[in-house]
This record gives structure tokens, C-alpha cells and sequence, in this order.
């Protein structure tokens, strides 16, 4: 399923209780573009219980499509066997990191759309990953259907968008974590991935319209 820029913002999806993160989806799908799942569902729940989050959507016509976040980053062999095994679960996506090289990113790239990390939100970050953010780029721009960049970083993003072109960018940092929502696309990216302000929230609708006019005042700054 294609990923289409409405509301630009991605439901990340880390709810462990089923039927509470099943219901969530369904609630917020009217105002998302795409779910990303996460491990704590997954492995709590099993990785069929993406084809449920699916099936209820599929019901209420509120199809969406799902983004597997497995930041794989496993040797190419192994890599390959899970972003197969995600694509057989319904991702219609999914996540890999870059940094642990080029190898791993391409067999990846061979059995599923991938989006690479590049670069992430959390301060120590700086420590590793955030040092070769601009090389891992470059894997992604030949491999990758996308990255993940963080909104917590505008300035990588301005960057990144420059090595990727056209490639979409995937944001996430917003709000819990202390980015604006709007600013991560002001600065380039596609879409703003949106977790605990959304399903933390008591009334899961309001929130995420709320988000969605914070995105439009941001952007016509
Ligand atoms: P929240 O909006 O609740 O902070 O969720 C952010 C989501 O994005 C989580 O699913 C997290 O795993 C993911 N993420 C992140 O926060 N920073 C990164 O650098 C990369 C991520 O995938």
C-alpha cells in the first residue's frame, strides 16, 4: 500500500495491549497517513497481530499502511530473512539501520521498501550514529525507499534532505520528546511520526487534530 502525504503525520504505534492499540488505529485512522509498529506490540502480541491491526481497518475501509519498525541491523544474510518475514507479516514497510553498512541495507533493499535510519532523536546519539549520519545517507539514497531522520534535529534534516533528494524523509521526536510538530517538515521532511502525544492521550481524536493544526499554523510560518 502506497504512503500518501494527507496529514503527514505516522502513528507510531508502541501500545503493548492489543485490543487497546487495535482500537487506537482504528480511532486515529481517519487522520494518519501510515501506522509504524513498534517491538513492544510485536513482541508481546506477535507478529501476526499486524495482519489484526490490518483486517480491522481493512472492516471500517480505513486502510492504512503499516510501517514495520524492527531497526534491523543484523549481518546481510539474517537482515534479508527478517525484512521478508516483516513483508510476510503485512509491513508494507520496513525499518533498517544504516551504520551497520552497506551490505546490510542493499540485501535488505531486495526483499522489502526500506526506510535506513540515518541519525537519532536521543541526546546520546551524538556518541555513535550521529557521526556517520551523512555517510549512511549516501547507503540509503542508493538502496532505500526513505530514511528515518530526527525532528529533534533540524539542521541534520535540512542536511540529509540535500543528499537524499526526492527520497522521503521520515520524522519522528515530536512533542514527547521535545520537537514542534510542523518543524521537522519545515525543515524537509515528508512526514512527522507521532507516538505517545497521540495514544497517551484520553481522547485519541482530539489530540491527533490538534497535532494536525499545529502541523498548518507551523507550516505557514
Ligand atoms: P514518541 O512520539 O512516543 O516519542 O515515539 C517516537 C517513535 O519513534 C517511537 O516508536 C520510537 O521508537 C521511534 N524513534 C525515535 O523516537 N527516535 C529515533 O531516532 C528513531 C525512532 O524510530
Amino acid at each position: 500500500m502506497r504512503l500518501e502525504k494527507k496529514s503527514r503525520i505516522i502513528f507510531a504505534l508502541d501500545l503493548k495491549d492489543k485490543e487497546k492499540a487495535i482500537k487506537a488505529c482504528a480511532e486515529v485512522s481517519d487522520y494518519i497517513d501510515a501506522i509504524k509498529v513498534g517491538y513492544p506490540f510485536v513482541l508481546k502480541n506477535g507478529v501476526n497481530a499486524i495482519w489484526e491491526i490490518k483486517e480491522k481497518l481493512e472492516e471500517e475501509n480505513k486502510s492504512k499502511p503499516i510501517i514495520a519498525d524492527f531497526k534491523v541491523a543484523d549481518i546481510p544474510e539474517i537482515s534479508r530473512v527478517i525484512c521478508e518475514e516483516a513483508v510476510n507479516s503485512g509491513a508494507d514497510y520496513v525499518i533498517v539501520h544504516g551504520f551497520v553498512g552497506e551490505s546490510v541495507v542493499a540485501a535488505c533493499s531486495e526483499v522489502a521498501k526500506i526506510f535506513v535510519v540515518c541519525d537519532m532523536t536521543h541526546s546520546n546519539s551524538e556518541q555513535f550514529i550521529s557521526r556517520h549520519v551523512l555517510e549512511i545517507a549516501e547507503i540509503a539514497k542508493k538502496h532505500a525507499f526513505g530514511i528515518v531522520a530526527p525532528a529533534t534535529k533540524e539542521k541534520i534534516i535540512k542536511n540529509l534532505r540535500k543528499i537524499i533528494g526526492e527520497k522521503t524523509i521520515i520524522s519522528p521526536g515530536i512533542k514527547a520528546q521535545g520537537a514542534k510538530p510542523g518543524a521537522a517538515i519545515n525543515a524537509g521532511a515528508d512526514f512527522e511520526i507521532i507516538g505517545r502525544a497521540i495514544y497517551n492521550a484520553r481522547d485519541k481524536v482530539k489530540a491527533v487534530k490538534e497535532i494536525m493544526e499545529e502541523i498548518k499554523k507551523e507550516l505557514a510560518r
